[in-house]
């Protein structure tokens, strides 16, 4: 039997993008159909390819679509800060996070929400699980993401399996509890950073396995910077977290 997700409340898609004029329409046709009741939100980084055009043209047509036009690239980090502050303020109760690029799979949004219904309080989609997947994806891409997560649960001792992942759902009420006034990060460590905050802040974290498909269209915007702010931070914060632990401990010696 199908899980009753009616009590989430009201679904937000964010969808940060920098020039992803070739995916934006698929993606959000892809979506719209998969969660016909869910809304999605653009939030356009003022990108030079007339991505944000075409965002308003989608939304002239269908008022499950919003625009959010920002004034230039600040990082999908900012982006989706923004998005989630739009998404609280206008009551939704699940603010998901979604790629552009086709690498995360509308079909398989279900999986995170039935997640949230049956207890979690922030879901994420991940590719190292059993039952997930990367297609197409390089060697190199895949070593940087599996050893960023093991770096990552090895400093911070949190049990998550993809925690550099970008496919996320979260009850709003996960999002108002974890402080996020106070998140820097701007690249791939945005995604640890809530995790990280999600879990010390006691909630339920639950890892659903999704199957990560390469984009065909469109470049990248990871690039070294992205990858070495993710190094620093988490070590900063597992530095922290350990010297954190002992001082408990030698508390309680
Ligand atoms: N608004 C906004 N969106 C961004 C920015 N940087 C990346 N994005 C979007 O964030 C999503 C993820 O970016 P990608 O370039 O696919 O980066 P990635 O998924 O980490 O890396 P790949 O696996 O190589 O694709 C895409 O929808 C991008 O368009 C930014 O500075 N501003
Ligand atoms: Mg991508």
């Amino acid at each position: 039997m199908a899980t009753d997700l009616s009590a989430l409340g009201d679904v937000l898609v964010i969808i940060p993008t920098y020039n992803e004029s070739q995916n934006i329409e698929s993606i959000t046709n892809r979506l719209r159909k998969a969660v016909p009741d869910a809304h999605v939100l653009i939030a356009d980084d003022n990108s030079p390819d007339g991505t944000g055009q075409i965002a308003d043209r989608l939304a002239e047509t269908d008022d499950h679509v919003h625009v959010m036009h920002r004034t230039g690239k600040q990082g999908l980090g900012a982006a989706y800060l923004a998005g989630f502050d739009w998404g609280l303020e206008h009551g939704y109760g699940v603010l998901v996070q979604h790629d552009a690029d086709g690498s995360h799979q509308p079909e398989q949004l279900p999986r995170l929400l039935e997640a949230l219904a049956k207890g979690a309080d922030m879901a994420k989609g991940s590719r190292w699980v059993p039952g997930g997947a990367v297609v197409n994806w390089p060697k190199s891409r895949e070593f940087i993401s599996r050893g960023g997560s093991l770096w990552t649960r090895a400093w911070l001792g949190i049990p998550v399996k993809d925690a550099t992942g970008g496919f996320n759902a979260f009850k709003a009420d996960t999002l108002r509890g974890i402080d996020l006034d106070e998140v820097a990060s701007a690249g791939y460590c945005f995604q640890i950073d809530l995790v990280w905050r999600a879990i010390k802040h006691g909630y339920k974290v639950v890892e659903v396995p999704i199957e990560f498909v390469e984009r065909e269209f469109g470049d990248s915007k990871m690039n070294r910077n992205i990858v070495i702010e993710a190094l620093i931070r988490t070590t900063l914060w597992g530095v922290q977290h350990r010297i954190a632990q002992v001082g408990r401990l030698l508390r309680r010696g």
